[in-house]
């Protein structure tokens, strides 16, 4: 009988679990800022009824140092191709059940199975980029190809930068010639003296939106993400998006849930959602990256396919890898050298 009571009580637990899970109707959304548009949000829930918290970072390493201290509210962050290694590494993501994702056979090819996550497991590409340069050409009279031009003296207090320390210090690594994923203590030695000198010529640091400084004429040029290249380019053409010759860093962000999400099936509802070419047509609009979507893709004007910063004809693009603790050595330097030190 008493056998029977806690069986009873068990199922009560359990009915009442599947209800409060059937009841959920909220994501929580951690993504980068300026990244998702509220009109890609506003859609979701009025097609599903579902709300979406969406809390801002601006760093990969800002997302992972709190999913690893511990957070367990998120249902989907947005990692970028080596925070989704660090992840994985750890057991940090869920594995995605792709029968509720139907809309992934819209992704062009190219962006699956990818070194990040070799099996299609966890992952569902955003948006891919590029990190460049954005010159001036109205105030900027001479040619700039690489970062080398851009980090001269004479640019001094005109050069708006990625506040990113593993940018940062691939920007320096690209122009010594040397592989943007092998940091240790002595290539981080060479890379010193030179970002040190970097970082005095430097007027603004903006990741959430660099475009700003060189809208508002606060500065003549910078390093930027591709996206912000692109709105720039939209804006007025004499913002001219550069890759560097000496090669750059391509990134691929995509949505991933967090092992543990509290509303998985509705982080999958979302991913389908935004797969939708319609949709994800929604997401160029306002932040003009490249689309990994092939049918979205389709829908884009000719005016959007062209533009250079989002759709690059040829360069030299490295993506970046997890780095384990060599990440923590990118840190010091940069704290450092940005304190003077
Ligand atoms: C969006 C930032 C792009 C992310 N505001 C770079 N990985």
């Amino acid at each position: 009988m008493k056998k029977i009571a806690s069986l009873f009580t068990a199922g009560c637990v359990l009915l009442s679990a599947g209800f409060a899970q059937a009841q959920s109707k909220t994501l929580n959304l951690f993504a980068w800022s300026e990244y998702v548009p509220q009109s890609v949000i506003d859609g979701f829930t009025k097609e599903t009824g579902i709300k979406v918290n969406y809390e801002t970072y601006a760093s990969n390493e800002e997302m992972l140092s709190k999913l690893l201290a511990g957070a367990t509210s998120y249902d989907l962050v947005q990692p970028s191709e080596y925070t989704i290694e660090s992840l994985v590494k750890v057991n940090k993501l869920a594995e995605i059940d792709w029968s509720k994702v139907p809309n992934a056979k819209n992704i062009d090819p190219k962006y699956r199975k990818m070194a990040h996550d070799p099996q299609d497991k966890y992952t569902v590409p955003w948006m891919a980029g590029t990190v460049g340069i954005v010159v001036n050409t109205d105030k900027v009279k001479d040619e700039i190809t690489g970062f080398k031009d851009v980090f001269q003296p004479k640019y001094k207090n005109r050069i708006v930068a990625l506040d990113d320390s593993r940018e940062m210090v691939t920007w320096v690594l690209a122009t010594q010639g040397k592989d943007i994923n092998v940091i240790n203590e002595e290539v981080l030695a060479g890379v010193k003296p030179v970002l040190a000198d970097w970082v005095k010529l430097i007027k603004v640091y903006d990741s959430d939106s660099p475009k700003t400084a060189l809208l508002n004429g606060d500065v003549d040029l910078g390093v930027v993400w591709s996206g912000e290249g692109a709105l720039l380019y939209q804006e007025d053409k004499k913002f001219k998006y550069v890759l560097p010759v000496e090669g750059t860093h391509q990134f691929i962000d995509s949505l991933a849930i967090p092992a543990g999400a509290p509303n998985k099936a509705n982080a999958e509802l979302f991913m389908n959602y935004i797969l939708k070419p319609e949709v994800s047509k929604l997401i160029s609009d306002d932040f003009p990256y490249t689309n990994p979507n092939i049918e979205a893709r389709k829908l884009l004007t000719e005016d959007q396919r062209n533009n250079p910063a989002s759709y690059p004809k040829d360069a030299k693009l490295d993506l970046f890898h997890d780095i384990g603790e060599a990440a923590t050595l990118i840190d010091t330097l940069v704290t450092d050298v940005r304190s003077g030190s």
